[in-house]
């Protein structure tokens, strides 16, 4: 077979835009390749949703790959261990009743095994805005991560979607867009983003999974963006509640 340049050119060009365009219209749209987003489009695309993940990064699986300080493993508790066995993770169990993975399997098996079941993921695309028709949220505003990196004046497409879900971690960065644009309307004390508290493993992943919830019409929040809407500690390298409240949020929407 002779290889032509410009033949694999027009391949890439005719199946990204065949995809895009595909996933313009979709039932979930999720913000943030961590843990918590694909573990929450991999169960919604083992239900049949329609589901896409926009990732603003080059690579997906936002503070995983690093365990904790750059000691790429990660911990989990017991409850989460048939998640981990559903994406056939490999563990080690500690004497204390702990898993130990390695991050980087832990990683590529949770994205691998999403992808296969159905979940379209697009990286190097950043959410900068929503889409809210009668105070519900039906889209997502999108743009190229390195136009906003060069600070270029170019505007965004759009997609629509049946529902959102932030999984943007610590930043929690949809639902603060919500409270820019339209004030202090989510479904917290204040209707404010109340802030993530200090490092708390044990009431962090406590408090992640009864913060898992819808906190705007048309938008659910997950993983470590949870805590940050609703005002809970952080948890730091036990990756445990970020696939509970992954399936949970799947649950919820399904
Ligand atoms: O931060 P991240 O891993 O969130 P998570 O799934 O897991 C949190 C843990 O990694 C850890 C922790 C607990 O163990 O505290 O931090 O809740 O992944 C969030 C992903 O969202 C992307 C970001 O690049 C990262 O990969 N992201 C953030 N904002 C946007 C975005 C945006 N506006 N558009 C697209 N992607």
């Amino acid at each position: 077979m002779k290889l032509d340049d410009v033949t694999i050119s027009k391949m890439i060009v005719e199946g990204f835009t065949k995809d895009f365009l595909d996933y313009m219209e979709c039932d979930v749209a999720i913000v943030g390749g961590g843990p918590a987003g694909m573990t929450a489009g991999y169960y919604l695309a083992k239900k049949g949703k329609k589901v896409v993940l926009f990732e603003r990064k080059l690579s997906i699986g936002g503070g995983m790959w690093g365990g904790g300080m750059m000691f790429n493993k990660c911990v989990f508790q017991d409850a989460a261990k048939g998640i981990l066995d559903e994406f056939s993770i490999r563990t080690t169990k500690s004497s204390d009743g702990y898993y130990v993975t390695d991050s980087i399997e832990t990683v590529s098996t949770i994205c691998s095994k999403a992808v296969q079941k159905g979940l379209k993921i697009f990286n190097l695309i950043s959410v900068e805005d929503v889409m809210i028709r009668k105070e519900n949220i039906t889209g997502l505003v999108l743009n190229w991560t390195s136009v906003m990196l060069a600070g270029l004046h170019v505007d965004p497409l759009t997609i629509r979607s049946k529902c959102v879900i932030d999984a943007t971690g610590h930043a929690a960065e949809v639902a603060k867009i919500v409270v820019r644009k339209i004030g202090k309307k989510l479904n917290t004390t204040t209707g404010d983003i109340l802030g993530e508290k200090p490092m708390w493993a044990d009431i962090g992943e406590k408090s992640i999974l009864k913060n898992t919830k819808k906190c705007y019409p048309g938008l659910y929040v997950c993983g470590m963006a949870s805590n940050a809407v609703f005002g809970a500690p952080r948890m730091g390298p036990i990756f445990g509640g970020m696939l509970i409240s992954g399936k949970k949020v799947s649950e919820m929407i399904s």
